[in-house]
C-alpha cells in the first residue's frame, strides 16, 4: 500500500474519540471515552508543557485525570509468542493526524515513567472535548512535556521487536 492509502485504511479504522488497542496483544479492542469514565482513575500534577524541538512554552496544563496506559495494555493482553518476548516489546501511540510517539515495555512496566503516563479525558475537573484534544495520551515524568503529550489519540499498537 502507498502512504495515502495507509492513511485512508487508518482513518477508515478509526473513530474520533474511541482508542484502539492493536498488534501483539491477546484481545485487540476499542476504547470509547465513556468507557474510559468507567475505569479506576489517577490524577497528574500540572505541568508546562513545553516543546522538545524549540523549548517553547505553550502553556500551563491544569490536573489531568485518566487511566493508565499500562492498565489499558494489560486490558488487552501482551502476547508473548516466545518467552521474554514482552522485554522487546514497544507500543506506538498514534494521533487521528497521524502523530506518533513510542514506549517501552520497560519504562511502562518497569520504571516509575509507567506510573505517569495516563490517557486523559478531564483536565482541572472539566471534561476534555475534541476541541481540547480528548482523549489526550500524557507521559507525566518526561523532561520535555510536548512530544508525548498526544492529542486526538487513536490507537495504541504493541509491537514485538524481532532483532
Ligand atoms: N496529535 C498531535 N499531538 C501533538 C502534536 C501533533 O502534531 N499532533 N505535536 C506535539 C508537539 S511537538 C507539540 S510542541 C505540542 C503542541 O501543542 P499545541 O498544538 O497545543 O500548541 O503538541 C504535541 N502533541
Ligand atoms: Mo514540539
Amino acid at each position: 500500500m502507498g502512504t495515502a492509502d495507509t492513511a485512508a485504511a487508518f482513518a477508515a479504522n478509526t473513530t474520533e474519540g474511541t482508542i484502539s488497542l492493536t498488534g501483539d496483544v491477546l484481545r485487540p479492542m476499542s476504547l470509547s471515552v465513556e468507557e474510559l469514565k468507567a475505569r479506576a482513575s489517577v490524577l497528574a500534577d500540572p505541568f508546562d508543557l513545553r516543546c522538545f524541538t524549540t523549548n517553547r512554552f505553550i502553556r500551563t496544563v491544569d490536573r489531568y485525570r485518566g487511566v493508565l496506559l499500562r492498565k489499558l495494555i494489560n486490558l488487552a493482553g501482551l502476547r508473548c509468542d516466545s518467552p521474554g518476548d514482552f522485554k522487546r516489546m514497544v507500543f506506538i501511540a498514534s494521533a487521528h493526524d497521524g502523530y506518533a510517539v513510542t514506549f517501552s515495555w520497560h519504562e511502562l512496566f518497569n520504571t516509575p515513567v509507567g506510573e505517569h503516563v495516563l490517557v486523559a479525558y478531564e483536565c482541572g475537573g472539566k471534561p476534555l472535548d475534541a476541541d481540547h484534544g480528548a482523549p489526550v495520551l500524557f507521559s507525566g515524568a518526561d523532561i520535555l512535556p510536548a512530544p508525548r503529550h498526544v492529542k486526538r489519540l487513536a490507537r495504541i499498537e504493541t509491537r514485538v521487536l524481532r532483532p
